[in-house]
């Protein structure tokens, strides 16, 4: 597997912030914690990763701009490029100790993701893709699930936070989708679960009121995996309207129609 340049950059700078999330996993009792809404923490986690990250990215490409959940917008003088970074993808399971959580980076050129690295540091699970190039987890290439039927898929969701949301319309999509599928699975780090369906570990995906940040690299390592990501109305403007479903062919097209389903009406 040849890494481009800018692909090797990006790794880099998920590498420096995942030994710096790991030492603060550690530690997690002695790290300032503050809310930015109802249930929406923050630690200094957060903020010292993407720093790291957001120096490397831009030492490297000083002209790119740059959107991150944890620092102001850096409009670049470069029209065409944009990183688009989440330091911290998971931060509630990282503030319980629950090692599933990711950093998650992408670069967009001309409003497409052309490149992306999700980084697992407490699996050291590095899944990268480039467009054209296809996706991998570490060495190894990878391909979306083959299952055809939801009835042996395994489906992961997201759950609507506190305050946010439409948790009643979550749980009319929950209740059909539970009724046709295997299993279903809920991770709390929408990055990972974006690659759990591109490494074939999901077979399906869907979720809603997310920002460009939790998405942007998923999306790629999906489709470079041989799978369908579009928004909830079929679109492809994940990032504009935050929703997104994902599965190859089948499940894609067969969960797209269920989480649709009309409520009944007795
Ligand atoms: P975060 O950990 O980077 O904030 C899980 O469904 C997704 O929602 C995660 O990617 C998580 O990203 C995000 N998230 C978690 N709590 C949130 C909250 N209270 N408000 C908005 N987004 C949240
Ligand atoms: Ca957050
Ligand atoms: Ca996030
Ligand atoms: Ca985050």
């Amino acid at each position: 597997m040849a890494r481009s340049a800018l692909l090797n950059v990006m790794v880099q700078a998920a590498f420096k912030a995942g030994k710096s999330l790991a030492r603060d996993f550690g530690e997690v009792q002695n790290l300032q914690v503050s809310l930015k809404g109802p249930g929406d923490y923050v630690s200094q986690a957060d903020r010292k990763a993407e720093k790291l990250i957001r120096e490397e990215l831009m030492k490297a490409r000083p002209t790119y701009g740059f959107l991150g959940e944890e620092s102001d917008e850096i409009i670049g003088t470069d029209g065409a490029h944009r990183w688009i970074v989440d330091p911290l993808d998971g931060t509630t399971n990282f503030l319980h100790g629950i090692p599933c959580f990711a950093i998650s980076i992408a670069l967009e050129r001309n409003g497409e993701i052309v490149a992306a690295v999700v980084l697992n540091p407490a699996t050291d699970e590095l899944f990268t893709a480039e467009r054209g190039g296809g996706a991998f987890l570490n060495d190894r290439r990878l391909r979306v699930a083959a299952r055809k039927n939801l009835s042996d898929a395994v489906i992961g969701c997201g759950v609507p936070h506190l305050g946010r949301g439409n948790h009643g319309k979550f749980l009319i999509e929950l209740r059909h989708v539970m009724g046709e599928v295997a299993g279903m699975r809920r991770l709390g780090s929408a990055s990972l679960d974006l690659a759990y369906v591109a490494a074939g570990r999901f077979d399906g995906f869907w979720e809603r009121d997310l920002a460009p940040w939790d998405l942007a690299a998923g999306i790629l390592l999906i489709r470079e995996a041989g799978g369908y990501a579009t928004d909830l109305a079929g679109g492809s403007a994940m990032l504009d309207t935050g929703t997104v479903v994902a599965g190859n062919e089948y499940i894609h097209k067969a969960l797209s129609e269920v989480v649709h389903r009309p409520v009944p009406t007795r």
